[in-house]
């Protein structure tokens, strides 16, 4: 989506049924465990010992309430704007909506167990606010925050660590209605009490929280560019203030979940860095790549990390910059514990200049190749280059990649296996620049595949699968693809295979 121009979906959907790879790894492609995991496991790690990730590395996958749960009119859900949006025609490939997506909300037990069968320590999954707040503020719904409750009990009664988004972009419609969502301070607000709210009843438990996902695509998508719900194309002025607002809601959000936290807990954010490559690893174009990225990211990330916006930032905007106080940005920029950080792309390349921005930035060139989605170009140097910059910038010492993974048109082969060889070229080259940045001790503690399962992609409907499982959405059946087993080996052995 952030992409200059759209493309058109690549297929890769040319399976080589019979090839040897296929046919090895398609007979453990069972959520049993295998009799052989021991020696198997030892066996890699003799092989490559130098491909280890560092001890107690965390391998888990992620999903978000209205990508995966359904049961949009259960135990007194409210509205959210994703409802609303999605049920315009024309606005979703298909006209596809999540009122069923993949029944989470009944089958959490099962899923589970999933991520037991691939070795997955750890789930970020997002909590929907208009469940537990159906009017967005107000009274809380007991039953809305049962569900949570019993999700969290199952995961760690399996093993898995929990860390909860509380935004993953389904604003109670009510809150649109009212003061036109992130276009008001008050919805700020009322994501900040929403947040407390949570800290209060589930820190005993959950120890990781991510306030916000991906800032960008929830203002610029959503109110400038109108291709997110709710969908809007406001002016430059009323967009920045959009971005102040979702930034203060995050400051407001992390001081006010420290004050009713039951225990100790850890809280960051999940951004979508825009992410700026040194398109030829030389000192002088890192410099410049490192400078480009805290550019960028000047009205999100950066002002979150620095508590104040760049001058070149205010400057760009002129008469169209936000309201703020400096009492706000105090707030904005309130002390994390550690960096979330969603990576799929290298957003722009970069050349050291000698102009004054001491950058030039380079779009991707025509044959760029890309995964399924159209804005997903194929940059897996952007795995090394995200962390390091945050650490570089920021002195960060704790990071998640918190979303990393690929669409694709998956399909079933006759004999009903996924053989996603293109997601698993995909993983291989990610993570093998996400080991070299561990490997030169830039601090990333654990991975998030994005996602555990095929889901409701947004715009996309169902016709992009990011999973590691297959849904069957006329089943709602969950099959392992091979890239489930290659997460699987992975996860198992802490190594890069
Ligand atoms: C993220 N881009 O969206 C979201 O957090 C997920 O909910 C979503 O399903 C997943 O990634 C896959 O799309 C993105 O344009 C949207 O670079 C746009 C971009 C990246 C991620």
């Amino acid at each position: 989506m952030r992409s200059e121009k759209s493309r058109s979906r690549r297929n890769f959907l040319k399976l080589g049924g019979s090839t040897a790879l296929g046919l090895a790894a398609v007979s453990s492609l069972s959520c049993q465990p295998e009799k052989s995991q021991t020696e198997n496991g030892q066996s890699l790690q003799q092989l490559n010992p130098i491909r280890k990730f560092p001890d107690n590395f965390i391998w888990g996958t992620a999903t978000a309430a209205y990508q995966v749960e359904g049961a949009v009119n259960e135990d007194g859900r409210g509205v959210s704007i994703w409802d609303t949006y999605s049920k315009i025609p024309g606005k979703i490939l298909n006209n596809d909506n999540g009122d069923i997506a993949c029944d989470m909300y009944h089958r959490y037990k099962e899923d589970v167990l999933l991520m037991k069968s691939i070795h997955a320590g750890a789930y970020r999954f997002s909590i929907s606010w208009p469940r537990v707040f159906p009017n967005g503020t107000g009274t809380a719904n007991p039953k809305g925050l049962d569900f949570y409750n019993n999700l969290i009990d199952e995961l760690l009664a399996n093993g898995i660590t929990t860390y909860a988004t509380l935004y993953h972009w389904d604003l109670p419609q009510v809150l649109q209605d009212k003061y036109g969502g992130w276009q008001s301070k008050e919805t700020s607000k009322a994501f900040a009490d929403y947040a407390a709210y949570i800290t209060e009843k589930i820190s005993d438990r959950v120890k990781h929280y991510f306030t916000l996902n991906e800032f960008y695509s929830f203002t610029d998508l959503s109110y400038e560019r109108g291709e997110l719900a709710p969908g809007l194309k406001l002016d430059q002025k009323s967009v920045a203030q959009v971005r102040h607002n979702a930034v203060l809601a995050h400051g407001m959000a992390v001081q006010a979940m420290r004050q009713t936290t039951q225990s100790p807990i850890e809280i960051g954010v999940a951004e979508n860095i825009v992410t700026a490559v040194p398109v030829i690893e030389t000192p002088e174009n890192i410099e410049a790549a490192k400078k480009a990225t805290r550019e960028l990211n000047a009205g999100l990330l950066t002002v979150m990390m620095e508590g104040k916006y760049t001058e070149h930032y205010l400057k760009g905007l002129g008469v169209n910059a936000p309201d703020f106080t400096d009492a706000e940005l105090k707030l904005i920029g309130s002390p994390l514990d550690f960096v979330g950080i969603n990576v799929y792309l290298a957003n722009k390349y970069v050349l050291a200049a000698t102009n004054a921005d001491g950058y030039e930035l380079l779009s991707h060139a025509k044959n760029h190749p890309t995964m399924a989605s159209p804005w997903h170009m194929v940059s897996p140097e952007s795995m090394y280059w995200a962390p390091r910059f945050v650490k570089d910038l920021w002195g960060t010492n704790k990071i998640y990649i918190t979303e990393n993974g690929c669409g694709a048109t998956d399909t079933l082969s006759d004999d009903g296996k996924i053989l996603d060889t293109d997601r698993v070229m995909f993983l291989k080259n990610y993570l093998a620049q996400l080991h070299r940045a561990t490997s030169e001790g830039i601090p990333v503690k654990g991975y998030f595949h994005w996602s555990l399962m095929d889901n409701f992609e947004w715009i996309f409907g169902y016709g992009i699968r990011f999973g590691l499982f297959y849904t069957d959405y006329k089943t709602l059946a969950r099959t392992p693809k091979l890239s489930a087993e290659y997460f699987k080996t992975i996860a198992k052995n802490n190594i890069l295979v």
